[in-house]
C-alpha cells in the first residue's frame, strides 16, 4: 500500500492506494479551522496580516499531523504502507535553527511532534503563497540580477510576491538576527517530509522552482539568485532532487507511535500543483487541467521547457520528468460570484439550459472579467469592461463574463504551444455543467471531471506507488479515471466564432491597459 499526503492551505489530506486491488483504501482529512481552532487560523492562515503579509503557524501543520496519523491509524492498517509520498501548498517556507535536525532524530512518541519542535523554529510563523508583503524585495532581486527576464530566463518566473525567494529576503531585511540564527530552511513539502523522516529532507525540483532560486537550465540552485536574496543562503538550503525515488526511512517516532511498519521509506515531498498533475492524469504533454477555485488555475505538462515571454507564466517541474507551467487567475469564482449578486441571482442562472438561451449571442458580446486587481494580466483593474453589440440581458451578462474568463486564459496560455486535446476540470465550480461546456466550446476541446477530487494527495500516492517500481502511466489509468456522465464535447460550431472573438478580446484588452 502507498500513502500519498497533502498539505495545504486548509486542510492535511491522506489517501492510501492498493494498486494490486486497484482500490483507495483509505482517504482521510484534518481541516485547520474546524479541528485546531485554538490556533485561531479558520481558513488556514493567521487573518488580518499587515501590509499584504499572510502567515501560518507550523505548529498546527505538526498538530494536523500527529491528528492525521492517530484518525488514520484507527481505521486503517499503516503497517502494510510501503512508501509514502507527498505535497505542500507551493511557496510557504519554515525557518530553523541549528538544533533541528538532531530534534527531529530524537523525537519521543510519548509528546507531541509540536511540543518538541517549537524550540527549533527561529520564525514562529510561516509566510505562505497569499503573502504580497515582497514587491520591494522582488524589484530588489530582480535589479541585482539584470532585469525580470534574467531572473524568469533562470528560475521560470519573474521575481513574485509569494515565492519563496523575494519571502526569504524580507526576513533577512526585518529580522537579520534571527536569520542569522537560522541554519535549515525548508519549504512546507520539504519541512513535512523531514519530520516523517527525522531528518531533512532535500527539496523536490517541482516545488523548488517556485522559489526564484532554482536554476531550471542545470536543476541546481543559481549562485546569482541566491546572492540577490539573502547571505549564505545556499548553506541553510537543502539540495534539489526528484520525488521519485524515496530517500529515507520512517522516523521511529511514526514507526512507533502510528504503527507504520519500520521499513517504510519516505520520498522527497513535492508541490501541491505538481502532486495534482500527476492525480489528474496530466503529466503529459496535451492534457491540459484547468482548476476553477477561489483563483482559477491553468496547468499543464510542456512539450519543450519555456518561459512566458509576458512573465506572467510560472514553469515548475513536472514529477514524470521535464517541466509544467501554470498559470494563475486572481478573479475566478470571486468574479463569478459578484456578478451572481450583482444579478441577484443563484448558481442555475450559469447552469447549461440557462446558457443555452442565450447561445445565439456566443462571442458578440466581450466583457474583460475583472472585478478587482488581476495578475494575468497584472493590472489593477476595478470593475469588468464591456463592449457589447447586442443589449445587456442578464443571460448575455453571464455568458459575456464567463466566455471573457476563458478567452484570457486561452490567450495567456498560448506561449506554451500546447495543443490542448483533453482539459480535465477541477475546483468547486467545475461541477457546474455550463461553465464546464462554456469552456470546452472556448478552448474547443473535451472536458472531463474526474471521480477522485483530492487530486493533490491521490497524486503523491500514485508518486509513491511510483517510486517502487510501478509504471506511472498504469498506475494514473486506474485511478485517474473520469466521473461517469462528465464527459463535454465541444460545440464544434463555434469554433471560428471563438477564434475570432479572441482576437477582439486581446485588443479590447490592450487599448484598456494602454489607456
Ligand atoms: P478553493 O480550493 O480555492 O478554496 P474550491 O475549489 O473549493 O476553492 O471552489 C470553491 C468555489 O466554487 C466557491 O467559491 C464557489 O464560488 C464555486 N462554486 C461552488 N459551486 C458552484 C456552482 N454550482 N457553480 C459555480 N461555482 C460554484
Ligand atoms: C501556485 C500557488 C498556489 C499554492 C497553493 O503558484 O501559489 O496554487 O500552491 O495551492
Amino acid at each position: 500500500m502507498f500513502l500519498g499526503l497533502d498539505s495545504s492551505t486548509q486542510s492535511l489530506s491522506a489517501i492510501i492506494i492498493d494498486p494490486a486491488s486497484r482500490k483507495i483504501i483509505a482517504s482521510h482529512s484534518v481541516n485547520f479551522g474546524r479541528n485546531l481552532p485554538q490556533y485561531l487560523s479558520p481558513n488556514g492562515f493567521i487573518p488580518e496580516g499587515k501590509n499584504g503579509e499572510v502567515h501560518s503557524n507550523p505548529l498546527m501543520w505538526l498538530d494536523a499531523l500527529d491528528l492525521l496519523f492517530r484518525e488514520l491509524s484507527e481505521n486503517a492498517d499503516l503497517s502494510r504502507i510501503e512508501i509514502i509520498a507527498g505535497s505542500g501548498q507551493q511557496h510557504g517556507s519554515v525557518y530553523f535553527n541549528a538544533k533541528f535536525d538532531h530534534s527531529l532524530s530524537t523525537l519521543d512518541p510519548a509528546q507531541s511532534l509540536s511540543s518538541q519542535l517549537s524550540s527549533s523554529l527561529t520564525r514562529k510563523t510561516s509566510p505562505i503563497w497569499m503573502d504580497t508583503s515582497t514587491g520591494e524585495e522582488c524589484a530588489e532581486i530582480t535589479a541585482s540580477v539584470g532585469g525580470s527576464s534574467e531572473v524568469c530566463a533562470r528560475s521560470g518566473s519573474n521575481a513574485i510576491e509569494r515565492f519563496t525567494g523575494p519571502q526569504i529576503r524580507r526576513f533577512w531585511k526585518t529580522d537579520p538576527d534571527a536569520y542569522g540564527r537560522t541554519s535549515r530552511i525548508h519549504l512546507v513539502s520539504s519541512f513535512i517530509a523531514s519530520v516523517l523522516a527525522g531528518k531533512s529532507m532535500p527539496i523536490d525540483f517541482g516545488d523548488g522552482a517556485g522559489m526564484n532560486l532554482l536554476n531550471l537550465g542545470d536543476l541546481e540552485w543559481d549562485a546569482g539568485l541566491l546572492n540577490a536574496t539573502a547571505p549564505e543562503l545556499d548553506r541553510k538550503l537543502p539540495p534539489p532532487v526528484s520525488c521519485l525515488t524515496a530517500l529515507a526511512g520512517i522516523s521511529t517516532y511514526f514507526s512507533t507511535k502510528y504503527g507504520i511498519s519500520s521499513n517504510c521509506k519516505i520520498c522527497p515531498f513535492t508541490g501541491d500543483n505538481p502532486a495534482s498533475l500527476v492525480g489528474m492524469g496530466a503529466t503529459t504533454p496535451g492534457q491540459v487541467v484547468i482548476s476553477l477555485g477561489t483563483s482559477d488555475t491553468y496547468f499543464a505538462a510542456m512539450p519543450t521547457a519555456k518561459t512566458d515571454p509576458q512573465g506572467y507564466g510560472h514553469v515548475f517541474g513536472n514529477p514524470a520528468g521535464g517541466f509544467m507551467s501554470l498559470i494563475c487567475f486572481r478573479n475566478g469564482s470571486l468574479a463569478r460570484e459578484c456578478l451572481r449578486d450583482e444579478l441577484h441571482v443563484d448558481w442555475s442562472a450559469f447552469e447549461k439550459e440557462s446558457l443555452l438561451a442565450s447561445s445565439d449571442s456566443a462571442g458578440k458580446n466581450l466583457t474583460l472579467p475583472f472585478y478587482g486587481a488581476e495578475i494575468t494580466p497584472r493590472y489593477d483593474f476595478e470593475k469588468p469592461v464591456t463592449d457589447f453589440t447586442e443589449e445587456q440581458t442578464p443571460g448575455r451578462r453571464i455568458r459575456s463574463l464567463l466566455e471573457g474568463q476563458f478567452l484570457n486564459m486561452r490567450l495567456h496560455s498560448q506561449w506554451m504551444g500546447v495543443t490542448t486535446e483533453r482539459i480535465r476540470l477541477t475546483g468547486g465550480a467545475s461541477q457546474n455543467d455550463g461553465i464546464a461546456q462554456l469552456v470546452a466550446d472556448v478552448f474547443q476541446a473535451p472536458v472531463e471531471r474526474l471521480e477522485v477530487e483530492n487530486s493533490a494527495a491521490l497524486g503523491a500516492a500514485l508518486i509513491a506507488a511510483t517510486a517502487m517500481g510501478n509504471d506511472l502511466v498504469e498506475m494514473q489509468n486506474i485511478y485517474c479515471k473520469p466521473a461517469s456522465n462528465s464527459l463535454l464535447q465541444p460545440n464544434t460550431e463555434l469554433g471560428e466564432v471563438y477564434s475570432s472573438a479572441l482576437g477582439k478580446y486581446a485588443k479590447l484588452l490592450k487599448m484598456h491597459i494602454k489607456s
